[in-house]
């Protein structure tokens, strides 16, 4: 059984009376001890009687022996905290139960039963965003992974499905709108009470599960499927949003449209909803039919949200419907398969998001969340593999492994069969597995079957952590080129010794004297040493290699930098042309901190890099979202990963250095740029979204070169600006100079804004990731604002992660920054603990920082491993960051 023993105490009302005790460490979860649940759910009713403060739960259960699990004589429903008001076997009072910490563990001795349970529950008592609670005078649900229990006694489990009928009634004035997933069935009106009554026709795992009541409004519309049914869609938000719905209910409409066409997957129920709601500990949620929101990822208008917001909103809503196939028709056999259902559901809305607007950019987009993401986990004390063997809080592995490195691994497997090949197994993955709960190794056969590869090997990406390193050594006879690639995949937890991977290298080779560039080929590393020969090389050969960053590795290679500064310019391949120019700055400024660097080469490589940023400023092939990727500077988290134990406080200082020197060199060119970005008017188009980004860009060069005059550019964008992209390029810059502009427009962009949380998260989030010297100070008063509460994740994010990120900021030599994310996680933990959980990787890298500040950022995660009472999440991440 998968299930497992109860929690640690994590704030819910009824366990916060408990006696003290010092809980045992939470057990340790395998893959390898998965069984099937002993029974089967084919019906389950659930009646609620809604109210903020007090909610009653009455459970309906269907139970009957599953046939193909072992006998069992009990059945173990998971609850959480719950308060169990009574229970009934087949109508009568039940004798045989006993809790088994928080689960209720029942005797059957038949082969099928009804179970009747009640549960009281008390929605606004729940800080911990996790089962039914109250948001904004709302009530709300978040199930996943194993919410479900915090409402009823369920088998809350992935593999146990499940056909939902749901009713619920409450006051009418406090929440007109009533919904449940699936279709409504039926609705009346009882006094001040009215009632509806909902039925899901797809059997489901109870983390799909989801019910709203509010007071809340709708943009509606409608979709006509490719067999010709209609859809009524539905974005609901509270009234004074309606407005800036429109982006969202667009972005839907063409996730439905997109996914008929690239996938062949059509929508099955006749209403999809969306609901909007401000406290939420994710993103988004993906239950059948009812999406719940994150407002974040649902609200825009120009002038309140940037382009990069609206990006983010078409990308969420995409991957939330297309967990509609992915997801929700093909769910999980259990969490340790999360991957199949995440990593997948990301390649698709990162596909989706490719074919909307820029395809390249979104591709290097990707690749740096990648790799300032989930390459520092691939290399630290959290590492784990896209399909973990173990786990005591799931809530934990929602991670950048599993979900975009998972996503990588799938990217792969397209690559290798093509795009046509690979819809032949994602067709036969719908078709074979449709209704069921699946494993990744499920998928894996799919594809195998389908597209016609074979993935024997392949299936170490499942099971071996760690991000790959290729060594390439080249060596010239004759006209030949022979090619040596070495790979080593690094030890991590648990995992000391490593076996080679598949490696999909997309290659092409450039003549630098001229000539046409060889056609791109598809090299597959699958050994431990992998040697390729090209024949008729010309003399000044330069190989481009990981195109399009076709496999999830480093690459180290010994390359001249006139070569990369050639394909910083002229790769035809725009992903490599973008990192060229990254190994260009890489290169110069891990040798300029790690002390290696002579005065003349830290000259020449300089030089490298201004004549190759120049070239791209003024690139008339270039469109300016493009040339706004080929502007940025590698982030410090990426610089710190490659060196074996770095120094934040000097990289920083060299990549701002090397900003200040970029700033002076170019400054006529930047001042050019930013004018002729300037004007260009307002629009959504990818010409006008490219302007803002450069200009912003180009502001933050002069800033760092000459902060004076650019405290004026800067106030000038501030003042003209006509939307939030441009306004907050400009606050953004200021907010790094010490002058008093910087405090009047900080002032006035809360004073214009004070009445809304999405963008007041900005004002928060600007000041904790700005450069200016007193950063700490200002993110400890910050914390003493009336607008800062540690109840809404969105405000606890948009401070403490904005100042987490900000390595000058956290990693100040004193040590205070560390503190304060210590005593953060430390407050925050019994309210919500799976927030507070997020914030502990940030000091697990401690290994990997020089040693004074490695001994503070341990100290810290020993303070708070020492405190008397943790939850579950936080207790798993420092324990395995301390190691
Ligand atoms: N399945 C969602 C992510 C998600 C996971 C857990 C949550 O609980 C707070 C919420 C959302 C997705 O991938 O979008
Ligand atoms: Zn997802």
């Amino acid at each position: 059984d998968i299930a497992r023993t109860p929690a640690s105490p994590d704030g819910n009302p009824e366990m916060a009376d408990a006696p003290v005790q010092t809980p045992a460490p939470p057990a340790e979860i395998f893959r390898k001890d998965y069984k099937p649940f002993a029974w089967r759910m084919p019906n389950t009713f659930l009646d609620f009687q809604l109210g903020l403060d007090e909610t009653l739960v009455t459970a309906t259960l269907e139970v009957e022996r599953n046939p193909v699990a072992e006998v069992s004589r009990t059945i173990r429903l998971n609850g959480d905290g719950l308060e169990l008001v009574s229970l009934h076997c087949d109508g009568a009072d039940c004798e045989g139960h006993t809790m088994d910490g928080d689960d209720l563990v029942i005797s059957l001795s038949g082969d099928s039963h009804t179970l009747t349970i009640v549960t009281r529950l008390a929605p606004s008592a729940n800080s911990q965003l996790m089962g039914l609670y109250a948001s904004n005078g709302m009530l709300c649900t978040q199930c996943e992974a194993e919410g479900f229990r915090r409402i009823t006694f369920f088998p809350d489990r992935p593999d146990v499905l499940s056909t939902y009928t749901v009713r619920m009634s409450g006051p009418k004035a406090l929440f007109p709108i009533l919904l449940s997933n699936g279709n409504r069935t039926d609705s009346g009106e009882e006094g001040e009470n009215h009632w509806a009554e909902w039925h899901d026709p797809w059997p489901k795992p109870s983390y799909l599960f989801a019910l709203v009541a509010g007071d809340l409004v709708a943009r509606v519309d409608s979709f006509t499927t490719m067999s010709g049914r209609k859809v009524d869609l539905a974005v609901w938000v509270r009234d004074e949003d309606l407005p800036r719905t429109e982006h969202a209910m667009e972005s839907l409409k063409r996730a439905m449209t997109w996914d008929e066409e690239t996938f062949g997957r059509e929508y099955d129920l006749d209403c999809f909803n969306i609901v909007a709601v401000s406290d939420f500990n994710m993103g988004a949620m993906e239950n059948k039919g009812l999406n719940v929101f994150n407002t974040k990822y649902v609200l825009a208008d120009p002038e309140t949200a940037t382009d990069g917001d609206y990006d983010g909103i078409e990308g969420v809503i995409g991957h939330e419907y297309f967990h509609n196939w992915s997801g929700n028709r093909i769910t999980c056999r259990d969490w340790f398969q999360l991957s199949l259902k995440e990593g997948f559901t990301v390649l698709r809305d990162q596909l989706f998001s490719q074919d909307m607007g820029s395809a390249p950019v979104k591709r290097i987009e990707d690749v740096r969340v990648l790799r300032s993401v989930q390459f520092p986990e691939d290399s630290g004390p959290l590492a784990h593999p896209i399909r973990p063997d173990s786990f005591r809080e799931i809530s934990n592995f929602y991670t950048a492994t599993v979900y975009n490195k998972g996503a990588e691994v799938i990217r792969m497997m397209r690559t290798m069969a093509g795009p046509e090949r690979f819809r032949k197994g994602t067709d036969l993955y719908f078709e074979r597995h449709d209704g069921e709960a699946a494993t990744c190794e499920d998928f894996v056969s799919a594809i195998e079957d389908g597209a016609g590869l074979d993935l024997k090997q392949f299936r170490l990406w499942y099971s071996q952590a760690g991000t790959p390193r290729i060594k390439l050594d080249s060596e010239r006879s004759g006209d030949k080129l022979e090619l040596t690639f070495r790979q080593e995949v690094p030890p991590t937890p648990g995992q000391d010794t490593k076996q080679p991977m598949v490696i999909p290298l997309k290659t092409a080779l450039f003549d630098r004297g001229g000539g046409e560039p060889a056609k791109e080929s598809l090299v597959v590393l699958d050994s431990a040493e992998t040697k390729v020969t090209i024949e008729d090389a010309p003399e000044n050969a330069v190989l481009s290699l990981n195109r399009g960053f076709s496999a999830p590795v480093r690459i180290e290679r010994d390359i001249a930098r006139e070569d990369l500064a050639f394909l910083a310019m002229h790769d035809d391949d725009p992903f490599a042309r973008y990192e060229a120019m990254q190994d260009l700055v890489v290169g110069h400024l891990v040798e300029a901190a790690g002390g290696t660097q002579g005065d003349n080469s830290r000259t020449e490589a300089e030089d490298a890099i201004v004549q190759a940023l120049g070239a791209i400023l003024t690139d008339d092939r270039l469109d300016d979202l493009m040339r706004g990727e080929l502007m940025l500077l590698p982030s410090v988290t990426y610089l710190m990963e490659q060196l074996l134990i770095a120094d934040p406080a000097l990289i920083h200082a060299e990549r701002e250095a090397l900003k200040a020197k970029l700033g002076a060199s170019l400054g006529d060119s930047f001042k050019a740029l930013h004018e002729r970005a300037a004007a260009v008017p307002f629009a959504m188009d990818a010409a006008a979204k490219g302007a803002r980004k450069v200009k912003s860009l180009a502001l933050a060069y002069c800033a760092a070169a000459d902060p004076v005059r650019a405290s004026q550019m800067a106030d000038e964008q501030y003042d003209r600006a006509d939307n939030m992209t441009d306004r907050q390029g400009a606050l953004m810059a200021l907010c790094g100079i010490d002058s008093p502009e910087r405090t009047a427009r900080l002032l006035d962009f809360y004073e214009r804004y004070k009445g809304n949380p999405l963008v007041i998260d900005k004002w928060f989030a600007i000041q904790a990731s700005s450069l200016h010297p007193q950063v700490v100070e200002h993110v400890k008063a910050l914390a003493d604002h009336p607008d800062f509460t540690l109840k809404n994740p969105n405000r606890v994010r948009s401070l403490y992660m904005a100042f987490a990120g900000n390595p000058h900021g956290f990693h100040a030599a004193s040590g205070e920054g560390y503190r304060m994310i210590a005593d953060l996680i430390l407050a925050l933990d019994p309210l919500n603990a799976q927030t507070a959980a997020r914030f502990v990787p940030s000091l697990g890298r401690w290994r990997r920082i020089e040693p004074k500040r490695a001994g503070m950022m341990q100290a810290e995660l020993q303070r708070i491993a020492d405190a008397p009472k943790l939850s579950r999440d936080t207790y798993e991440q420092v324990t395995r960051s301390l190691g």
